[in-house]
């Protein structure tokens, strides 16, 4: 484990920060310290915690600018977007600020005069938490703000490619006077830091946003001690585009769905299908629409698409493009790359493909980069067939104004999160996560606070 993670710029390569590692014994102090702090948090009133977590929301919203600019050095998206970030981030702990208020237990109806059933609601306990680069507020606050709502304390090891958004969202906690033990961060690798985290008998509970054969790693390890697990994973989102839909408002709606943060999100659309009679102009409009898309550094503010975050990424996405062309697909535009290994940094320039085919890697794995595979279907049940075709389950997106097939789409289609003529359904009050591969649990809404809680069963009896 080397002592300093050097924080790079991935549209340029420069390093922005040298963070200190967290060694493996002050992490196991952060735990400890987690646990104890647990004892008295759990017992703060949950007015008291929303008016709590209602601070820390103000306090990041009153901070945009800065928490934006070091959300785009770090991660390399777009200025706005990470405007609209730190928005999105400060939503989640307004609406769990709400929700802490609301966690109820219940009376049950007796089988017996003497007796009397009680179910009371409680805080799991100490949380770690695992978050990826490519929201690096929001998968904090999207866990953060639940655990504290209902009571846990919160230990959280950020990316190694975007600590620094954390680290500041953590100082801002504190600075608003939630407790510093109640809500902590931790640097590291991985896979230095993920055992201790599921070997440690303290944590009871693992909240992780990640890849999905690391998602199953964590699960397994924390089988040993019977944590609670939330998972949200990979996606392979299709989009399909039917007979009947508003060519120009879905072609919009690609655009807002795939190039956000440069296609690296796990709902982005990863797939397009179009219905055979409309794919002509759909894919015209789209690569009319994409060829006006601005690539470059997110610090300027005209920018639309960013840099990818490091070499593995970009390697992953261009091996997937060329692997379509080698096999057959036709470049409508893009297939353009602008890195420098030296300096370390990637772009991969919005991409649009067709005639792509399930034999391509493409059609198969998440790509995490601003490339749209187009391909076309006749009817509605084999446009569901290719869709539900992946071991992922994540987000489906279906444009149609026919009521009919949008009811079908939405009753045939397995994933957890349904767009009908809309590409960006995400929002802290609606419940986000998978099916299948895609991961366990939902965060966000009433059920995003559920997995933070245990139930427990009260029987009174001897009464006369
Ligand atoms: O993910 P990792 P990477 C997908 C996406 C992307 C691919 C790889 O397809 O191309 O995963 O990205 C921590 N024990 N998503 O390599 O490795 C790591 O330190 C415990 C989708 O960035 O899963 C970081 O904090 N933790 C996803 C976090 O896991 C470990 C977002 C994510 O890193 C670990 C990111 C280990 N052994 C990638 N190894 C989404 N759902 O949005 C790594 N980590």
């Amino acid at each position: 484990m080397g002592n300093t993670i050097q924080v790079k710029n991935p549209a340029t390569g420069n390093i922005l920060k040298e963070v200190d590692v967290t060694s493996a014994a002050d992490i196991e102090k952060a735990l400890k310290q987690g646990d104890e702090a647990f004892k008295s948090w759990s017992k703060v009133n949950a007015h008291e915690r929303s008016n709590l977590l209602k601070k820390w929301s103000a306090k990041i919203k009153e901070e945009t600018e800065q928490l934006a600019e070091v959300m785009t050095l770090e991660s390399g998206k777009p200025l706005k977007e990470s405007r609209g970030e730190v928005a999105y981030a400060a939503s989640y702990i307004d609406w769990y600020a709400e929700e802490a208020k609301r966690i109820y237990g219940r009376t049950i109806p007796s089988h017996s005069e003497s007796k009397r059933i009680v179910v009371t609601k409680e805080p799991v306990g100490l949380v770690a938490a695992i978050t990826p680069w490519n929201f690096p507020a929001a998968m904090m606050t999207r866990k953060a703000a639940p655990a504290l709502a209902a009571g846990c304390t919160f230990v959280v090891k950020p990316a190694e490619e975007t600590p620094l958004t954390t680290i500041r969202l953590v100082q801002l906690a504190h600075e608003v006077g939630i407790p510093e033990n109640v809500v902590q961060y931790v640097n590291g690798y991985g896979a230095d830091v993920g055992p201790i985290f599921t070997d440690s008998p303290l944590v009871r509970k693992i909240t992780f946003t990640g890849s999905t054969p690391v998602g199953k790693l964590l699960m397994k390890n924390s089988a040993a001690t019977m944590k609670h697990v939330s998972m949200e994973l990979g996606g392979h989102a299709p989009l399909i585009v039917a007979k009947d839909a508003d060519i120009d408002f879905a072609v919009e709606q690609t655009l807002a769905s795939k190039f956000r943060n440069a296609g690296q999100t796990c709902i982005c659309a990863n797939r397009v299908l179009v219905h055979e009679a409309i794919a002509d102009e759909f894919s015209e409009k789209l690569t009319a629409r994409v060829k006006e898309l601005k690539v470059g550094n997110g610090l300027v503010e005209q920018t639309d698409v960013g840099p990818v975050i490091n070499a593995t990424g970009y390697e992953k996405i261009h091996t997937q493009i060329e692997d379509a062309v080698g096999k057959g697909a036709n470049v409508l535009y893009g297939h353009k790359y602008d890195k420098d290994d030296e300096k370390g940094y990637y772009f991969v320039h919005p991409t649009v493909l067709e005639n792509v085919g399930e034999g391509m890697s493409i059609m198969q794995e998440e790509t995490f980069g601003p490339v749209i595979p187009l391909t076309t279907f006749r009817e509605n049940e084999e446009a569901v067939e290719i869709a539900n075709n992946t071991p992922f389950g994540l987000a489906a997106y279906f444009f149609t104004n026919d009521y009919r097939t949008g009811i079908y789409y939405q009753e045939n289609l397995k994933f957890g999160i349904l767009g009908w003529n809309d590409g960006a359904p995400s929002a802290a009050h609606a419940p986000f996560g998978g099916m299948k591969e895609s991961g366990i649990g939902r965060e966000g809404g009433p059920e995003g606070i559920e997995p933070y809680i245990e139930t427990k069963y009260l029987s009174i009896g001897g009464i006369e």
